[in-house]
This record gives C-alpha cells, sequence and structure tokens, in this order.
C-alpha cells in the first residue's frame, strides 16, 4: 500500500473560544493551557532582543510617517486659512521631525506673507553664504476700503499691469538679520548674516491690509 502523503493522525484540538465561562468543572485545567495567552495582540511575544528591536523601530517609523502626514494636512488647511502663525509652527514641527539635519540643498519651502503684518518670522533658517531662491506668487490688498484699486502682486503692478502710487506700498521685502532684500515676484539672494529669513509688504499702514502672498523658497 502507497503510503506517500499519509498524514500522521492529527490530536483533534479542543474549541477553545472566546473566554468563556466554564459552565463544567473538568479535569483539565484551565489557568496552565498554553493557548491562553493574549488576546489583545495577535502577535506573539518576541522571541530574540532583535526581533524586538526590529518591530520597535518598524512601529516608530510607521508612527512618525503617519504624524508627518498629519502635520502636512494641517498645514494645508492652515495655509488655506491664512493663518500664517500655525502654519509657521507646523513648519517648525515639520522640520523637527527630519531629524535636525541641515537643510539640504534643493530643499523646497512655502511661506504665507500676510499683507496686515510687520516683519513676519520664516521657518527658514539660513548661515551666511547660503543662497536661496525666491519666488513669489499671488495678491494682497492695500486698503480693504476699496479692494478694486488696491489689490496689487508682489512687484507693486496690478494683474493687468497696471498701477498707482499703490504699488509703492505692496513690494515684497525680505530680511536676514540687518540686511534687506527686494523680492518682488521673484529673487536670488545670498545669506550675508546667519539668521532667520522675513518677509514684509513694503506697507506702513497696515491695519487696513488684507490678504497674503505665497513665497517659494528654495535652496541653491
Ligand atoms: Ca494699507
Amino acid at each position: 500500500m502507497l503510503m506517500v502523503g499519509a498524514e500522521p493522525a492529527t490530536q483533534p484540538t479542543p474549541d477553545v473560544g472566546p473566554a468563556t465561562v466554564p459552565t463544567t468543572s473538568d479535569s483539565a485545567p484551565l489557568a496552565t493551557k498554553p493557548s491562553a495567552v493574549s488576546s489583545e495582540h495577535e502577535v506573539p511575544v518576541a522571541s530574540s532582543l532583535e526581533q524586538a528591536t526590529g518591530r520597535f523601530e518598524t512601529a516608530l517609523r510607521k508612527a512618525r510617517e503617519q504624524y508627518l502626514r498629519d502635520l502636512v494636512e494641517l498645514k494645508r488647511n492652515a495655509i488655506k486659512a491664512e493663518d500664517l502663525a500655525t502654519a509657521n509652527e507646523l513648519n517648525g514641527l515639520i522640520d523637527r521631525l527630519g531629524g535636525g539635519a541641515p537643510p539640504k540643498i534643493g530643499k523646497v519651502q512655502r511661506v504665507l506673507v500676510r499683507a496686515d503684518q510687520d516683519w513676519q518670522r520664516s521657518p527658514v533658517v539660513v548661515r551666511a553664504g547660503d543662497t536661496l531662491r525666491l519666488t513669489a506668487t499671488g495678491t494682497w490688498i492695500l486698503n480693504d476700503r476699496d479692494p478694486d484699486l488696491t489689490t496689487y502682486g508682489p512687484d507693486g503692478l496690478r494683474r493687468d499691469g497696471t498701477a498707482d502710487f499703490h504699488g509703492l506700498w505692496s513690494v515684497l521685502w525680505a530680511r536676514i538679520g540687518y540686511k534687506v532684500y527686494y523680492v518682488g515676484k521673484g529673487t536670488l539672494i545670498t545669506a550675508e548674516q546667519d539668521g532667520a529669513l522675513e518677509f514684509r509688504s513694503n506697507d506702513f499702514s497696515l491695519g487696513d491690509n488684507r490678504g497674503a502672498i505665497t513665497v517659494q523658497v528654495t535652496r541653491e
């Protein structure tokens, strides 16, 4: 008789269902059953330090990735709501998640510059000699009593290319330390000092301003 493939007789396994209260006191002592480990964790306890560490690192990496996705989404919402303070705070957290490594060449950051605020510190911090490419888009309003007349781009021009004296106030400036740079619609700057990159409009009457300009900052 051919015996290939014949299974050894398996023991009929008792059906250990989901923690039922035994109604009868059988001869089998329940407390010593090895299968009654933990019902919350499907994964059995690690059998080596290496395995435990590997699992821990994987869980940590996944949590960090999720946290980063959450932060990026929250930042997107803050930018949409023109909430620069929150957007910058989130930017800082996102940067810190990077492990405090020095900023990489080619790194791109977006900063929202409000029309109604004085110098606004961005999360971009540079060292003297660093080169940044700044590109500004959008329009802001320099007097919300007359938005039609005073909606301007960061270059001091209206969308149609015209301007009156309000154009003087709409120009976008950047600052690092004591040094101020004209930005307009975009420029390439090399930092003369260490410090945070700041922005503001050229307007001195800020209370009646509205809107924000978006600046994309790229490390060259
Ligand atoms: Ca104004």
